[in-house]
């Protein structure tokens, strides 16, 4: 049985993830963080499972992963771990370095130190590119815009090195954003379908939100998962992007999604420079022809169809909470 270890189970990508990989027969094992309360409300569902197995660990402890990968020996590990929040990154950029960069370091010299040969992943991103206008492809110049862009470049070249030094197969997937019913609550797809269901169903009749032009290449998590798996697949280790190659201004998402509910986004927006960041990334859109040749992956889902099926997850979810518990649910909008 092959046996995969993912870094970030608990998150978006991590839980579709496990999902494909249980789905393929694999036993999966996930590096889960201590908290004082137990946040696996993605992975819940997977529980009866019994080729999922959960540890405690940590990308900024390097004993925690050493120990983990000498006992679990897994055939293929996905660095998924990240604090993966662009703006958040500007007020911890130290935490952000250490989880996003040097985390990575630690994993690869664990795989390294161990012998095994394990196949690895590097969760790259489109923000890496940040000021290089579009397209983006896997032959852009990186001109990273944020503590978050940079660490995440860092591991990027950390991967290939380790790749070129010590013959690992090691790739770095260079993923443009990706979205779900499961993205984080406060990235702003996730925000805006939270916010229209919260005001279809009377709780608020408003949402804050920062720079409304920039724009973004927006697809739909589920299907990239599939093609993190596809590229530890392959005779030869080789990074790809992944991406619509469609780019949407947040304006044009909140219009999508505010008139699948039957609302007008310009009746309820509000504009609050919170929101804003010291740097922004003006344009990200994704060149994916490599993967489509390389590896005959192609996103499936537009980001309209996206936006819209978020919405109607959301207008669903608060539905059930207003019903339920009869008062107006806490949102964090
Ligand atoms: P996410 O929902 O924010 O999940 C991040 C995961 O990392 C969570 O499981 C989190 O655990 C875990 N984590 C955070 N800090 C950690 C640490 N110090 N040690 C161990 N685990 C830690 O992110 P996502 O959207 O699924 O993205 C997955 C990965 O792809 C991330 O590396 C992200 O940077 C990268 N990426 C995402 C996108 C995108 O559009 N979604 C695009 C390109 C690249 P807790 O649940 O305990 O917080
Ligand atoms: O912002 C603008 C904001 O936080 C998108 C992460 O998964 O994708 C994600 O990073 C855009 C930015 O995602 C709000 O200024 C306006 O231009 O949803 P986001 P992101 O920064 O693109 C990349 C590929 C990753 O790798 C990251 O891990 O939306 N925006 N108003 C706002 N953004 C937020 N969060 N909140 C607002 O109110």
């Amino acid at each position: 049985m092959r046996r995969a270890f993912i870094t970030g189970i608990t998150g978006q990508d991590g839980s579709y993830l496990a999902e494909l990989l249980l789905g393929k027969g694999y036993e999966v094992h996930g590096l889960v963080r201590r908290a004082s309360t137990l946040n696996r409300s993605r992975i819940d569902h997977l529980h009866a499972e019994d080729r999922l197995h959960l540890h405690y660990g940590d990308l900024t402890d390097g004993v925690s992963l050493v120990n983990l990968i000498h006992s679990i020996a897994p055939h293929e590990v996905y660095n998924l771990g990240a604090q993966s929040h662009v703006k958040v990154s500007f007020e911890m950029p130290e935490y952000t370095a250490s989880a996003d960069a040097v985390g990575t370091l630690r994993l690869l010299e664990a795989i390294r130190a161990s012998g095994l040969g394990c196949r690895f992943y590097q969760a790259s991103t489109s923000e890496m590119f940040g000021s290089t206008p579009p397209p983006q492809s896997e032959i852009s110049a990186f001109r990273p815009r944020s503590p978050y862009g940079a660490a995440k470049l860092y591991s990027h070249w950390v991967t290939v090195n380790y790749r070129e030094a010590y013959d690992l197969f090691a790739v770095s997937g260079i993923l443009f954003n990706h979205e779900s019913p499961r993205r984080g609550e406060s990235f702003v797809t996730r925000k805006i379908s939270l916010g229209v269901a919260a005001i279809k169903h009377g709780v608020t009749d408003h949402l804050h939100l920062g720079n409304l032009a920039a724009v973004r290449d927006w697809g739909y998590a589920k299907e990239y998962v599939e093609g993190m798996w596809q590229m530890l697949q392959r005779d030869e280790p080789e990074d790809f992007v992944l991406a619509t190659g469609t780019g949407t201004t947040i304006r044009q998402f909140c219009e999508t999604a505010f008139a699948h509910a039957g609302l007008n986004w310009e009746d309820h927006v509000r504009h609050d420079k919170q929101y804003e960041r010291p740097t922004e990334v003006d344009a990200l859109i994704g060149d994916p022809s490599r993967a489509h040749e390389r590896l005959g992956w192609t996103a499936r889902t537009t980001t309209d169809e996206l936006a819209r099926l978020m919405v109607d997850a959301d207008l669903e979810a608060v539905g059930r909470l207003v019903r339920d518990r009869g008062v107006s649910p806490n949102l964090p909008l």
